[in-house]
């Protein structure tokens, strides 16, 4: 029975109470950065220049017009290197700071403001806005924060192929060392007080929207801080709807009395 969980977290006032051994997992999605002035999937209708955000975000859009995809990733880029780590990013990483081994956090963001707010214990599930490699050749993944010109397509350096963003496409695996250390994660803690925490995601886009009930067959009680309904909000045991620059702050940084 998964809803068997290991150790209640939540105190009397039903506010998520981590105690001395408690394991934090958490999952972050666009709404994190709304307040870093960042717009999330979901609030822009999903759309870039009247274009589905899925279908810049694939293989066959970029097969189809690798100019149009990179002018997508160079104006993301632009706004991702101006905006700056709100109090929800800090808040994770003061409570990562805090937990130590017993804190993971995986994020759907490719924005890198979790590693700008000091975060370590991060998965970029999804990639990096800010990181290059080759659509052509193994040609190890670098560091980019180029916003190429209207037309520009850079081309790869070994084999000419175009280069891409180092980000994962609709249609494209993740990595699988990725999910594996999640899932090492939650066999390592289970039986304690483990907690999974997901903040700012719609829970729209798999594999990701499916962490919740991996954590739950671990034995982990749940938590969702969202702004609105979340597609998979019913999965979750507890729900705080409101901003997670707000909410984060006040959920994570609360003592064991
Ligand atoms: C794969 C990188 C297979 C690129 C991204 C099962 C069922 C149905 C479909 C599928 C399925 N399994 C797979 C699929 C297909 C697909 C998918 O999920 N499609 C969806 C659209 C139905 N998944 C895939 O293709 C995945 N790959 O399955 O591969 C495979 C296997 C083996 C071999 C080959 C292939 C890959 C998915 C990853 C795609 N890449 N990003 C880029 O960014 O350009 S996804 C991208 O969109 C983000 O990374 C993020 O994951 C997603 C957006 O979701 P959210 O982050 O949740 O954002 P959203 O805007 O939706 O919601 C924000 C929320 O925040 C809102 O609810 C809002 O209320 C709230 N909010 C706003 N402000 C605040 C706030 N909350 C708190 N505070 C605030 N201030
Ligand atoms: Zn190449």
């Amino acid at each position: 029975m998964d809803d068997c969980v290991a150790r209640a977290t939540s105190s009397a006032d039903g506010e998520l109470e981590l105690g001395p051994d408690a394991a934090l997992l958490v999952l972050t999605g666009a709404g994190v950065s709304a307040e870093s002035g960042l717009p999330t999937y979901r609030g822009s209708g999903g759309l870039w220049r009247s274009h589905a955000f899925e279908r810049l975000a694939s293989p066959e859009g970029f097969q189809a017009d690798p100019a149009l995809v990179w002018r997508f990733y160079s104006e993301r880029r632009d706004a991702a290197l101006k905006a700056r780590p709100n109090a929800g990013h800090r808040a994770l990483a003061d409570v990562e700071r805090r937990l130590g081994e017993r804190f993971l956090l995986v994020t759907q963001n490719v924005d890198g403001l979790h590693r700008r707010a000091g975060s370590e214990r991060l998965i970029e599930i999804h990639g990096r806005l800010l990181g290059t490699r080759c659509s052509g050749c193994n040609r190890p993944e670098s560091p980019d924060e180029t916003a190429y010109a209207e037309g520009e397509v850079p081309r790869c350096e070994q084999c000419d192929s175009a280069l891409r963003p180092a980000v994962v496409w609709f249609g494209e695996a993740l990595d699988p060392a990725h999910l594996e250390a999640v899932d090492d994660f939650l066999d390592r803690w289970r039986g304690g007080q483990l907690v999974f925490l997901a903040a700012g995601t719609s829970g729209a886009v798999w594999p990701a929207a499916g962490l919740v009930d991996l954590a739950r067959s671990r034995g982990a009680e749940t938590w969702l801080v969202n702004a609105e309904r979340a597609d998979n909000a019913g999965r979750f045991h507890h729900v705080r709807r409101g901003p997670s620059g707000t909410l984060l702050p006040e959920l994570l940084g609360r003592r064991p009395s």
